[in-house]
């Protein structure tokens, strides 16, 4: 293995009073939560494109990181590999995640291109056996090359179509080889800018097709894991088709298509829809489609995807919570979708972040594990919601009434009693066990 990181040895749980930064707090691999190892629960994955692709510009400037892979063509892709090892290995991350565009450069021919991916996965395959570090998902990048700038799969252009069906292709039979417990599909483009130039009933009809395709092909090839969806709402398009979980799940549904895929849901991205993160992992979760998470933060104060490392304990907590009532992941885990700023520029700052990702989700699964095991919360909840389980609530819970039915309970009852929602203690139950 590389020794880019020098002097930096493997990161180490020391416990909530430790002073070392390089050191987990929380995040105790092979500590029991409900059963199972905490590694088992949270399956942490790192994001190849932000913490090793992304050179660190925006909208008004350039490139803010040194690092030695950029501009190096096959050598720089090679070197960026054994780095991105090397970390993962330091700071103990189960999983991996990338896109093709961020572990080969481009060659002027898709076959060139594919080459080189197919080069990048002998490397890949190598290195996963030696590390035992291994990929929770692979994906393709269908919305950085010009070629997509119209969408991928919701181009009007044909060729286009087709040139995004080959590099999804490449990309299953890639994540297929390397044993991806999961193949991602974001909508980076299928949206518009305008519907005066745009046929929505097509494209989205094209969308439709492309995702039989992918799921047709996922059987030939016996490709086992999940294909996931990652809903966004807006951002590089002004409208994606994916807007949000109960738009993607509608879709689905209204295309047969729901029992074969599950979602990927972001942070930052619902806070983009003007949602909550736990309420985007409960849509899901009903519709049993919770299947990884992309794991960061928003701003809410802005109205772009802004990527932060995941830093606030209470949007943990009720994630956290929505993920143990439903009994976890349905194969994936949490990829840290997350990016240091651009002016933290030194190698540590890519520790820094990730630790203190493990730790407030590690710490978060701690107290969603004593809310539901120790707290009221639980059954407050669901005294809320107990007349439905006995009488006429139950006769209506089953079906078993019809609105003439219920006109004539409704008719005979006065008004009904007031019961108070309780907010504000529920409220202060979580936060008497934020600790
Ligand atoms: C961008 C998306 C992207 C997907 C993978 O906003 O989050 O990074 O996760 O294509
Ligand atoms: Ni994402
Ligand atoms: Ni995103």
């Amino acid at each position: 293995m590389s020794d880019f990181f020098k002097g930096l040895s493997k990161v180490e749980y020391e416990g909530p009073d430790s002073d070392n930064p390089l050191a987990f707090h929380h995040y105790n691999p092979d500590e029991i939560v409900m059963g199972k190892r905490m590694e088992e629960h949270l399956r942490f994955a790192v994001a190849y494109w932000h913490s090793f692709a992304w050179e660190g510009g925006d909208p008004f400037g350039g490139r803010t990181f040194e690092r030695p892979w950029f501009d190096d063509g096959m050598d720089g892709a090679r070197l960026k590999a054994d780095v991105a090892f090397e970390l993962f290995s330091l700071l103990g991350a189960p999983y991996f995640c990338f896109h093709d565009a961020d572990v080969r450069p481009e060659s002027e021919s898709f076959a060139k291109s594919k080459k080189r991916l197919e080069a990048l996965a002998d490397i890949f395959e190598q290195k996963i056996a030696e590390t035992g570090v291994k990929l929770l998902w692979g994906t393709a990048n269908l919305f950085s090359n010009r070629r997509f700038m119209g969408g991928a799969a919701t181009n009007p252009d044909p060729d286009v179509f087709a040139y995004a069906g080959a590099t999804i292709k490449a990309n299953m039979d890639v994540t297929h080889r390397l044993g991806g417990e999961n193949y991602v599909l974001w909508g980076g483009r299928e949206g518009y800018e305008t519907l005066l130039n745009t046929n929505l009933g097509q494209e989205m009809d094209q969308m439709a097709r492309m995702l039989s395709m992918v799921v047709d092909y996922k059987h030939k090839i016996g490709f086992s894991g999940a294909i996931l969806i990652e809903p966004k709402p807006q951002e590089p398009t002004k409208h994606q088709y994916d807007f949000d979980s109960e738009t993607v799940i509608g879709f689905l549904r209204h295309h047969g298509l729901d029992k074969d895929f599950k979602l990927n849901i972001e942070t930052s991205h619902a806070t983009l829809a003007q949602h909550t993160m736990d309420h985007e992992m409960q849509a899901a979760a009903n519709a049993g489609m919770l299947g990884s998470i992309d794991a960061n933060r928003g701003d809410y104060q802005n109205s772009w995807d802004t990527d932060q490392f995941p830093y606030n304990i209470n949007e943990t907590v009720e994630m956290m919570l929505v993920l143990l009532r439903h009994g976890g992941f349905q194969g994936g885990g949490v990829n840290f979708d997350a990016k240091r700023r651009r002016n933290s520029t030194d190698l540590n700052d890519t520790f820094f972040g990730h630790i203190g990702g493990m730790d407030v989700f590690a710490r978060s699964l701690l107290i969603a594990d004593d809310l539901i095991q120790k707290s009221p919360l639980e059954k407050m909840r669901a005294e809320r919601y107990a007349s439905f389980d006995n009488g006429k609530g139950a006769d209506f819970e089953q079906g078993k009434l019809s609105l003439e039915q219920l006109a004539e309970i409704g008719n005979a009852l006065g008004e009904p009693k007031q019961t108070s929602g309780q907010q504000e203690l529920y409220e202060n139950i979580i936060n008497r066990f934020v600790r």
